[in-house]
């Protein structure tokens, strides 16, 4: 059962211990951040602890990075066992544990090939050198013109290329000159993306659902138009699945609940199962090949830590558990969500187990109803506005799951 939250949300931001570890962190780091007035001292499953500790129900999990729980026992044990081994060798040597992970993990996406990388932008980031090289190389683009084509509310990650194509101006002022050879368009529209495409495009760079844009979900059959045009025009369709990807939305992919199979996947986030940062670059051969030697780089790509954290949780995905736990939540949760539709929420959109809720505004902003929500004792995140995301651990139990759905509907006033 959960200790419910009490007193105002006055008494949640102005504990001594709360307040001191909040003063301590403004004076200290960067303010590129703004987090709701709560401090994290510990965690397990879907569960979090305060500095006071107060329990919190966590529907972040941090954007989906903790998909199998804070503490998951295996992947836990997994990083001991490397732990007391080897941490970090770079890729100058070999390492016994990298063989294995990249192997299970192009297994588990039916590709030849992995390129491990750590953050999701440095996937990302991987993902447009190689579409570039393989359009130069391979597709014959004349050298320096491949055009790779994204989509109107994307987010893929902060870097200066990342946010050069991004539309969001939070993303992208004060942050120019930009990296040109992006060409944006809107995103469930096959016909403008065909229409888009030339002899010098490479790639289509899209997320299967737009996360940060509020859990966007294409028209039905989009993505499958995608793939058809990519594949007739030969363009190398690339699946930033580094959010929507690994159990999330019910399946391994959420290109498999599309039936779609892109030329390239990109993962992160839950890859490294919360304890460490795992992503990749995921496809085969005559894709990935055009990397050589001293061609692409990463101090800690690839890290016997990474890969050992990242090998047990393919071999978790490959189990099919997770996936089924969230196709059943997922359906439990959209289903008491929706009967909140009219009555303080406008609409809900997700798949699986992720959920974006855009709230009336007569109720308020998101942020107020993530403000209400932290003071019942659910942590959840807003985005642009009016937007709730929720995308609680995978391993949530069905009665924190029914807590949750209260919860939301009381925050809401329905
Ligand atoms: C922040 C957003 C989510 C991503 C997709 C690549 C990346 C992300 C689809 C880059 C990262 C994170 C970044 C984090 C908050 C979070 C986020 F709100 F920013 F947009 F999830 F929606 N592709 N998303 O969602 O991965 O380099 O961060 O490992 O920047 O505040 P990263």
């Amino acid at each position: 059962m959960t200790t419910m939250q009490t007193g105002s949300l006055g008494d949640v931001g102005t504990t001594p211990a709360t307040a001191a570890a909040i003063e301590q962190v403004e004076a200290h780091a960067a303010h590129n951040y703004h987090p709701l007035p709560v401090v994290v001292e510990e965690a397990s499953g879907a569960w979090v602890t305060d500095v006071d500790g107060r329990r919190y129900l966590d529907c972040l999990a941090a954007y989906s990075a903790v998909n199998f729980g804070h503490g998951n026992p295996r992947l836990i044990a997994a990083a001991h066992a490397q732990l007391d081994r080897v941490t970090l060798t770079s890729r100058a040597f070999h390492s016994a544990a990298l063989g294995p992970f990249v192997e299970a993990l192009a297994a588990l996406a039916g590709k030849d090939m992995v390129l491990p990388m750590n953050t999701g932008a440095e996937a990302v980031e991987s993902a447009i050198k190689v579409a570039r090289r393989w359009a130069y190389e391979v597709k014959g683009v004349p050298a320096g013109q491949a055009e790779i084509i994204v989509m109107e509310g994307n987010f893929h990650g902060r870097t200066t290329t990342i946010v050069s194509f991004s539309d969001d101006p939070d993303a992208t002022t004060g942050y120019a000159p930009f990296t040109p050879g992006f060409v944006r368009v809107p995103f469930g529209d096959a016909a403008a993306l065909e229409a888009a495409i030339g002899p010098r495009t490479a790639a289509v760079l899209l997320e299967p659902i737009q996360g940060e844009a509020g859990i966007n979900v294409p028209p039905p059959g989009y993505l499958r138009a995608v793939r058809e045009i990519t594949a007739r025009e030969r363009v190398l369709m690339i699946a930033d699945e580094i959010q929507s990807g690994l159990g999330r939305t019910g399946a391994t992919f959420q290109c498999d609940n599309e039936g779609v199979v892109p030329d390239v996947y990109l993962l992160g986030k839950a890859l490294g199962g919360g304890v460490v940062p795992v992503s990749a670059v995921v496809a085969d051969r005559d894709v990935l090949g055009v990397l050589t030697p001293g061609s692409h780089g990463s101090t800690f790509g690839g890290n016997p830590l990474a890969a050992a954290v990242g090998l047990e949780v393919v071999r978790m995905l490959a189990e099919g558990e997770m996936q089924a736990r969230a196709r059943e939540l997922g359906a439990r949760l959209h289903a008491g969500l929706s009967a909140l539709i009219g009555h303080g929420v406008t609409a809900v959109r997700g798949a699986g187990l992720w959920a974006g809720i855009d709230i009336d505004p007569a109720v308020g902003t998101a942020r107020d109803v993530c403000l209400r929500l932290l003071e019942r004792g659910i942590l959840a995140k807003d985005t642009h506005g009016q937007t709730v995301r929720l995308a609680p651990p995978i391993v949530i139990d069905e009665a924190d799951l029914d807590l949750l759905v209260r919860e939301f509907r009381a925050a809401v006033g329905a």
